[in-house]
């Protein structure tokens, strides 16, 4: 069985799977809209829905010390086909930035690079990914594996500068003059590059898979960005060791400070692997001994690291790559890369998929909960309707008349109800303003510009500290308040439901609460990672710090920001959703009581049209059954998909 092909199709199967997903999705809105059920808020929350489904990204890092064999391992992993070394892997220092490896079917294949100049900048890589004029850009001959090699060998590019310098792009520290070696006095070899993003149309990054290949340690420490978000967000992390260097100190540094201790779930996605093995084979052992060796290497790392030894796997890197491009079965299989292929595929692709399958599933419940609302309350004036008609057979003219006389009554109540909900949407409009005030980008802008100064003013790390503390505990509060906020509006809400409910008849309901949980949750993630951080930075030669600390704060900034993006974005959704129910039921209401004084108007007319008009309603609340109905057999589709087995490609059946 070859495992390439197995992870390979696995992701085909993934791809397929959310392919398929998005186009049941798309079926339920078709019809949805056929059925004139899909209102501007469906349409939206599917639009978001199918965007998110497309846009799905696994992302795979690896991370070690520098030499440890990353560069190597994604070769063999994912390259091979290409039957020669794509990225540089060499010995000393090779990868000098992250390296981001996907697909991205809007550009050429290129490779882009950011240069180490942009450091000065007061942005942070996430935002210059949208400006194409701040990268170079190298295209990619796919024609050619060895031009391709060419254009890859960039990401291991250096210049010589002076320390001066080195130092304002916040890149020297003691390790960093040690590890970038010093040529002569008062210069030192640094990075071309802050980032890359190589773009190429392989399989399994057209199926949304996004490796990361970082540089060793220090380049690490230096760019916070790969800390804070780059690292945590990632599906599956693979920390590697070398067989032949063991766990050494600064291992153990890089394991502590980016990998260990982080929740249960995410460990789940970290395997330790454990490189170069080949470094155990020795002719003039027996084969039993050095799988002693090997076994022993594993239990030993495991132990150091505090992991299961399950979660070590050990391999060859460079031999399986040599055996898959030339075809050696039997090396293959003894550098044990194999093993190590099928428990990515297992543990990651499965894992993915049900959390994209459980959040889609729950997505369209939530909207269709909103339309069958609707066409709970079609059915029950239905079948009011058809109970008042039916209860004037034989009845005198004098008892129509009342009867009109009743729901015109009725009807004017409702008007007058509506003032009451004129002026609730007035209220609501205010309270959305002022939740706006509380947690809208306006109000990060102004705690981020008080926190800049504070940081640019104070000519010591204290003060840094202090103002640091003070932007968290600012948003803390915010985020708190706008929690108070929501709150207030909910039970508004569900106070207006309830009395609409009571008085007029309207189908019940209870508003969702908006829970900041989630959003308070990750300020405290980042002001962890923060604190830990600050903690290295401390550490460093002085003339480093400050521009560093001012670099990281930018960082933290930026992605508070997109926290505050998200949480305004779910804040709107949410608005609608308590909000637009209330306005449908409204608008149904009206449309019922219209439609009842129609008909006993036209009973009061001419008798014979009684039964006319009971045979009417008889069946259109029989046609409102079977699109109840409908509707269910439509997100059972959807569900059915979700929680499908895989169809995996034929090709991959038969291997
Ligand atoms: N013997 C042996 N050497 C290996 C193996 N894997 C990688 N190497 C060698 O180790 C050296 C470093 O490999 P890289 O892939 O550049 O390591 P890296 O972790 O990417 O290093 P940086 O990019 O510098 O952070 C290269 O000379 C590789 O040929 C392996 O399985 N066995
Ligand atoms: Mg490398």
């Amino acid at each position: 069985m070859n495992h390439a092909r197995e992870l390979a199709a696995r992701f085909e199967a993934y791809g397929d799977w959310r392919r398929r997903l998005s186009s049941g999705v798309s079926a339920l809105h078709e019809w949805l809209a056929d059925q004139e059920l899909a209102d501007a808020q469906v349409d939206l929350r599917i639009q978001r829905l199918l965007e998110r489904l497309h846009q799905d990204k696994l992302v795979v890092a690896f991370v070690a010390e520098f030499s440890r064999g990353k560069s190597e391992l994604i070769n063999a992993i994912f390259f091979a086909d290409f039957g020669q070394r794509l990225l540089p892997s060499a010995a000393g220092r090779t990868t000098m930035c992250p390296t981001e490896i996907l697909h991205d079917p809007s550009r050429p294949p290129s490779i882009r690079l950011l240069p180490i100049e942009t450091r000065l900048r007061n942005a942070t890589v996430t935002e210059l990914k949208t400006y194409a004029d701040e990268w170079v850009t190298l295209p990619l001959d796919l024609a050619s594996a060895e031009r391709m090699a060419d254009a890859l060998v960039r990401v291991s590019q250096v210049k010589r500068v002076p320390l001066a310098l080195a130092r304002r792009y916040g890149l020297h520290d003691e390790d960093l003059v040690a590890s970038f070696q010093h040529s002569d006095e008062g210069s030192v070899d640094i990075p071309c590059w802050r980032h890359a993003v190589i773009n190429f149309p392989h399989p399994l990054l057209k199926q949304g898979l996004v490796i990361l290949d970082t540089p060793g340690l220090n380049a690490i420490g230096t760019e916070p960005e790969l800390t804070l978000s780059l690292l945590p967000s990632a599906h599956a992390v693979l920390f590697i060791l070398a067989a032949d260097a063991g766990v050494t100190k600064s291992d153990l540094e890089v394991w502590k400070e980016h990998l260990a201790g982080a929740d249960p779930a995410v460990q789940a996605g970290r395997l330790v692997i454990l490189n170069k093995i080949d470094g155990l084979w020795d002719e003039l052992k027996t084969p039993q001994d050095v799988e002693v060796e090997i076994a022993r290497q594993v239990r030993i790392s495991a132990e150091t690291l505090a992991v299961a030894p399950g979660q070590v796997f050990p391999v060859s890197a460079h031999k399986a790559l040599v055996a898959k491009v030339n075809g050696d079965d039997a090396l293959l299989a003894k550098s044990r890369l194999p093993r190590l292929e099928s428990a990515l595929s297992d543990s990651l692709v499965p894992a993915k998929r049900q959390i994209v399958g459980a959040t889609a599933v729950s997505e369209v419940r939530a909207l269709v909960a909103a339309v069958r609302a609707i066409l709970d309350a079609r059915a029950g004036g239905i079948a009011e309707q058809l109970a008042e008609l039916k209860a004037l057979r034989g009845k005198n003219r004098d008892v129509v008349e009342h009867m009109m006389q009743r729901v015109r009554d009725e009807k004017a109540t409702f008007e007058r109800g509506l003032t009451r909900y004129s002026a609730l949407r007035t209220i609501f409009a205010q309270q959305t303003t002022a939740l706006d005030g509380i947690i809208g980008l306006e109000a990060l802008r102004g705690n981020a510009a008080r926190t800049r100064r504070a940081i640019e003013a104070s000519l010591f790390t204290k003060g840094v500290r202090g103002a640091m503390n003070e932007f968290f505990a600012q948003i803390r509060t915010d985020l708190e308040a706008a929690g108070r906020k929501t709150a207030e509006i909910h039970d508004m809400m569900a106070a207006m439901y309830a009395r609409f409910a009571q008085e007029h008849g309207l189908e019940p309901f209870v508003p969702p609460p908006f829970s900041m949980l989630k959003y308070l949750k990750e300020v405290e993630r980042l002001e962890r990672a923060y604190h830990e951080h600050i903690n290295t930075l401390w550490n460093m030669a002085s003339k480093a710090k400050f521009p560093l600390m001012r670099r990281f704060f930018e960082t933290v900034a930026s992605r508070v920001k997109h926290l505050y993006d998200v949480a305004n974005r779910d804040i709107d959704a949410w608005l609608k959703s308590v909000m637009s129910p209330l306005e449908s039921q409204v608008r149904e209401h009206q449309t019922q009581l219209r439609r009842r004084l129609e008909s006993i108007r036209r009973i009061h007319r001419a008798s014979d049209e009684l039964e006319d008009r009971v045979a009417e309603l008889a069946a259109a609340a029989e046609a409102l059954d079977a699109q109840a109905r409908a509707l269910d057999a439509q997100v059972a589709a959807v569900e059915a998909i979700a929680g499908g087995p895989d169809e995996l490609p034929l090709a991959a059946n038969a291997a």
